[in-house]
């Protein structure tokens, strides 16, 4: 039996072509030391939170690394520096975009670095594509799994599985 990840970082894009940036992210943490085992679909999600844009292309990479997450947040945010992300809008469009959500049940609360990522359980574009491939995957904070954080978030913004997108 394989042992389930127990590591989430959640990918987005909404510039440029954003399927390619995805996969391209992928490999860029591959290449880091981030070993991808399961992948979600990608999600066509209606921004968030956010100024006026065009949407995203959303998924969820669950996997295993021997970095600690200190080490695996530089890894995101070099990977979306090679990218040519360029930060002038917060919350603006990216080419790229890297955010830790779960690592185990580790906890931190540094200024560049809050485990579990402190929106994941509100927004549906996170929690979608990570119940799609983790459903069973905890909340060390909140307790609950990613299933039942979906079942509870009162987020209603559209998360669609575009046509083309299947599991990868
Ligand atoms: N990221 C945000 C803010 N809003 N909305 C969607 N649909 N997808 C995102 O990745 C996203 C967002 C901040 O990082
Ligand atoms: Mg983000
Ligand atoms: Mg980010």
């Amino acid at each position: 039996m394989g042992s389930a990840p127990h590591v989430f970082i959640s990918l987005g894009a909404n510039v440029g072509d954003r399927e390619a940036n995805l996969l391209a992210a992928r490999r860029g943490l591959e290449a880091r030391g981030f070993r991808v085992t399961a992948m979600s679909s990608l999600y066509l999600t209606e921004p968030v939170d956010a100024p006026p844009q065009e949407w995203f292309l959303n998924a969820v990479a669950g996997g295993e690394t021997a970095l600690s997450p200190e080490a695996l947040l530089q890894a995101c945010l070099e990977t979306e520096r090679e990218m040519g992300r360029v930060r002038d809008v917060p919350r603006g469009p990216r080419t790229i975009d890297l955010d830790l959500l779960l690592y185990a049940s580790e906890v931190r609360d540094a200024p560049g670095l809050v485990l579990p990522h402190p929106r994941m359980h509100e927004r549906r574009f996170v929690l979608v594509p990570l119940a799609e491939i983790a459903p069973a995957a905890r909340h060390p904070i909140l307790g609950l799994t990613a299933a039942e954080m979906l079942r509870r978030c009162p987020d209603r913004s559209q998360v669609m599985l575009p046509e083309r997108s299947r599991p990868r």
